[in-house]
């Protein structure tokens, strides 16, 4: 009896053994998230059936959270508490993280559909090579009006939107970089300046659009726009695409003073548990059909060249929406502007929405 209670506890030692062993080798895999995906992505910004086509072509099960601001999506990823697989940074926070030691090297041997990218999306100056992201959706920032509600305005400036006949009509991203940008955009400063004078200059502009303000929202901007609840929005340019399809009355420009060039790409932060799936999953969504379906969808603006012909073509055309390479030439990217800068920004933007509302 002895010796069968002795060869059962061999027995569980050296099972715990083998399972721990299984277990830290699939950690230095990137298995360790089991069956599960955890995707950190901006609201609307997928066509949720995708999530359900992936999960059953491949019985992975994903969990969906969303952010509605660079800045936010960081400080969740920098707390580590959630372990987020997937995320999605524009171009100047992936240059920030990249720097932190906050992503993980792709590997493109698992991302055949990379080939469906438009060579002028790839190896930007925030990811040479794209070494640690892939480009999700691209656009502008501008303004969009209502030309059935403002019969007699229209909109080439920045200035246009000091107007004092917009009193409480003017609807604005929220969103640190767009706005702080706006307000330099507006004096012919860069939208990356950082000379402390010419940012107060802003600042103290952006407070005088005040009273034009009605508010400053994150997606709820389209549904105030759609109800004609205000009659100009400063947007991202798919969120105006969006709109503008539902009612024609709708414009968008972008200010001749010039405007943001932005670039949204897909990375695995440090965080990731599940490195297999997430690459699985940025393939999937870089397939010509699934970024076509997911583009018609969320209205934004597809670097995936092979996507297009599955597009409606009267989308493809639209100007606005895919300015040609002359245009977006003019328009400025954000850079990285480091650390105290960009808190600088944030602090500018957060005392301007106080003091604003
Ligand atoms: C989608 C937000 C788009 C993000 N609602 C622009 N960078």
């Amino acid at each position: 009896m002895k010796q069968l209670v002795r060869f059962f506890i061999i027995g569980m030692l050296v099972s715990g053994v083998l399972l721990y062993l299984i277990s830290s080798l699939n950690q230095s895999q990137g298995y360790t998230g089991g069956n599960t995906l955890t995707i950190f992505n901006w609201g609307d910004y997928i066509d949720e059936e995708l999530i359900t086509q992936f999960e059953a072509e491949t019985g992975i099960k994903i969990v969906y959270e969303t952010f509605d601001s660079n800045e936010a999506m960081m400080t969740k990823i920098e707390q580590g508490g959630t372990s987020y697989d997937i995320a999605v940074p524009s171009e100047y926070m992936i240059d920030k993280m990249r720097q932190e030691d906050l992503l993980i090297p792709l590997d493109h041997d698992k991302l055949p559909n990379l080939k469906n990218i438009d060579e002028r999306f790839l190896d930007l100056p925030f990811d040479p090579d794209n070494i640690y992201s892939v480009p999700y959706f691209w656009g502008t920032v501008g303004i969009t009006y209502n030309a059935e509600l403002l019969p007699d305005k229209t909109f080439t400036s920045w200035n246009d939107l000091w107007d004092p006949d917009l009193k409480n009509e003017i609807i604005l991203i929220d969103g640190a970089r767009e706005i702080i940008g706006m307000g330099l955009n507006s004096l012919g400063y860069s939208l990356n300046d950082t000379n402390k004078a010419h940012l107060q200059e802003a600042f103290d502009k952006l407070g005088t659009l005040t009273p034009n303000i009605k508010a400053i929202v994150g997606d709820e901007n389209k549904l105030l726009m759609q109800n004609n609840e205000a009659a100009v929005a400063v947007l991202w340019s798919g969120d105006a695409a969006d709109i503008m399809w539902e009612n024609e009355a709708i414009d968008y420009v972008i200010p001749e003073e010039g405007s943001n060039l932005w670039f949204d790409n897909i990375v695995i932060p440090k965080t990731a548990k599940n490195i297999e799936a997430a690459h699985a999953f940025i393939n999937f969504m870089l397939d010509a059909k699934v970024a076509a379906q997911n583009t018609e969808y969320v209205a934004y603006s597809t670097p995936n060249q092979a996507a297009l012909q599955y597009m409606d073509p009267e989308m493809v055309a639209d100007e606005r929406f895919y300015p040609p390479p002359a245009l977006t030439e003019k328009l400025e990217v954000y850079q990285n502007l480091g650390k105290r800068n960009l808190a600088y920004y944030n602090d500018l933007f957060l005392a301007f929405k106080m003091y604003g509302k």
